[in-house]
């Protein structure tokens, strides 16, 4: 009689174990809880294969972007497929079908331009692949075809700009001329950093934009461009306004072979916030950069995961961002990381 106690004993005690483990397997593998949001690990886990397609290798910030990107989806033991457009629309095209058809897990884009994408970001949703806009946006009605824009507010940026001009001209007589290199025609950063500039200095009317065009946002544009602009007003040229720091370092180029000094005789406002800028003013031949900070990698990443992962994800989301002037830049230099 003991004996068969003590076999239904351990029997029982075997049945409760395998109970316990069975019920503590099912919560440790970001189950549900009554929240919606998932247990444990509220991020996917498993490998995924993302698509790239970046806008081009134009400047420091691009470069600076693209290696955030990658070394962010590395670390996370994700795969990369990367396409460069070389600035190229078309190009941008062909990376995203050709993504779909590998059947990645998502597409994180970079569009070089605000419209004409509609049909191929339809494409994607089709074939049940979510869309991550990075750094920048589209101009398009339909926000299903995206999960999510993660980038600048290039507006911002524009309106920092041309406060720090007002509050530099503040006790100048007479008109400030200034000269503007705008950044891709249509691009969403040439768009809103000319947007927000000219929202503030509406209120200034001493300060006046005597000439503009577009550098395409790199040092040989923007030094070949601020030569034409040498030529036809060159004495006449108070400030330069650049949408990017890079076609700001060609145009400095171009200041000197025409034998004004930069930071001084013509003052230099970029946007990016790279090393060139920061060397340029420890220099002494660039006033002011607004920061645009290309090293949202990880936080793209975070957010492909908890997409994935079912989580609910912001339609906007906006990376933090400075201003910094010549007087800084010798201290901060060091401290760079683009
Ligand atoms: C801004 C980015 C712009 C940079 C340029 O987020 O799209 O493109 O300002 C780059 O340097 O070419």
């Amino acid at each position: 009689m003991k004996k068969l106690l003590k076999g239904k004993m351990i029997l029982l005690l075997m049945m409760a174990l395998m109970l316990l483990l069975s019920a503590c397997n099912s919560s440790g593998t970001g189950g549900q809880t009554e929240s919606g949001a998932s247990s444990g690990d509220s991020k996917s886990s498993d490998k995924l294969v993302i698509g790239f397609s970046q806008v081009g290798a134009e400047s420091e910030w691009r470069t600076a972007n693209t290696k955030s990107m990658q070394d962010a989806i590395k670390a996370a033991g994700h795969e990369l497929k990367f396409s460069d457009a070389q600035q190229k629309q078309e190009n941008q095209i062909k990376a995203i079908r050709s993504f779909i058809a590998q059947k990645v897990d998502a597409i994180v884009f970079s569009p070089v331009v605000e419209t004409g994408f509609e049909t191929v970001l339809q494409e994607a949703k089709d074939a049940g692949i979510p869309v991550f806009l990075a750094d920048r946006s589209v101009d398009i009605e339909d926000d299903s075809l995206w999960v999510t824009f993660l980038g600048s507010d290039f507006v911002e940026e524009g309106r920092k700009a041309a406060n720090w001009l007002v509050e530099e001209t503040k006790d100048e007589e007479g008109d400030v001329n200034i000269v503007e290199l705008q950044g891709t025609v249509g691009s969403a950063p040439a768009i809103d950093r000319k947007e927000g500039f000219e929202e503030v200095i509406k209120d200034h009317p001493n300060l006046k934009i005597i000439k503009s065009q577009t550098g395409d946002f790199t040092r040989a544009k923007g030094k070949e461009v601020m030569e034409a602009f040498l030529k036809s007003d060159g004495d006449n040229i108070d400030v330069l306004y650049a949408h990017n720091d890079d076609m700001a370092i060609g145009a400095i180029q171009a200041i000197e072979e025409y034998g004004l000094k930069p930071g001084e005789d013509i003052k230099i406002i970029g946007v990016d916030a790279v090393k060139g800028a920061f060397e340029a003013m420890a220099a002494g031949k660039m006033n002011v950069t607004v920061e645009c900070n290309p090293l949202f990698g990880p936080q793209m990443v975070d957010l492909i995961e908890a997409h994935l992962a079912g989580e609910e994800i912001e339609k906007r989301v906006a990376v933090e961002e400075s201003m910094y002037t010549m007087d800084q830049a010798e201290e901060l230099l060091p401290t760079r990381e683009y």
